[in-house]
C-alpha cells in the first residue's frame, strides 16, 4: 500500500479531480499507471506499485485541461519484513539471515 498526496492541504480551487501517475520511466513513456481521486491524497491498492524506482506526478484536472506537478522519484522496497535477504521470497535462507544477525556485530 502506498499513499501519495497532492502536496496541498485543501483541493486546488479549480481542480475537479487529480490524476496520480506512477511510472517506471522519468518521462512517463512506459508502464504508466493512472489513479484518479477528488481528494488531496490517495492510498494505492496493495500490489499496485512494484518494487524499484518509480516516478510519480500529479495532474490537477478540470474542463480547461491538466496542470502537472513536478515529478518525484521514489524507491519502493519489499514490504515483506521477514524477507531478510531481499530476494522477494520467504525461505529458510531468511531464517539463517535472521540468526546470523544475532551472531554478527551489526547491532551491539
Ligand atoms: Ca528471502
Amino acid at each position: 500500500m502506498a499513499k501519495f498526496t497532492t502536496g496541498r492541504r485543501t483541493p486546488a480551487a479549480e481542480a475537479d479531480e487529480y490524476l496520480v501517475q506512477v511510472s517506471t520511466t522519468e518521462d512517463f513513456s512506459a508502464d504508466v499507471r493512472d489513479y484518479v481521486t477528488a481528494d488531496t491524497s490517495i492510498v494505492l491498492p496493495n500490489g499496485s506499485v512494484n518494487t524499484g524506482t518509480r516516478y510519480v506526478r500529479v495532474l490537477a484536472r478540470n474542463t480547461n485541461g491538466d496542470t502537472a506537478s513536478n515529478t518525484i522519484a521514489i524507491r519502493v522496497i519489499n514490504p515483506c519484513r521477514i524477507d531478510f535477504n531481499g530476494d522477494g521470497n520467504k525461505t529458510t535462507l531468511d531464517l539463517i539471515e535472521f540468526i546470523n544477525g544475532f551472531r554478527g556485530s551489526a547491532c551491539q
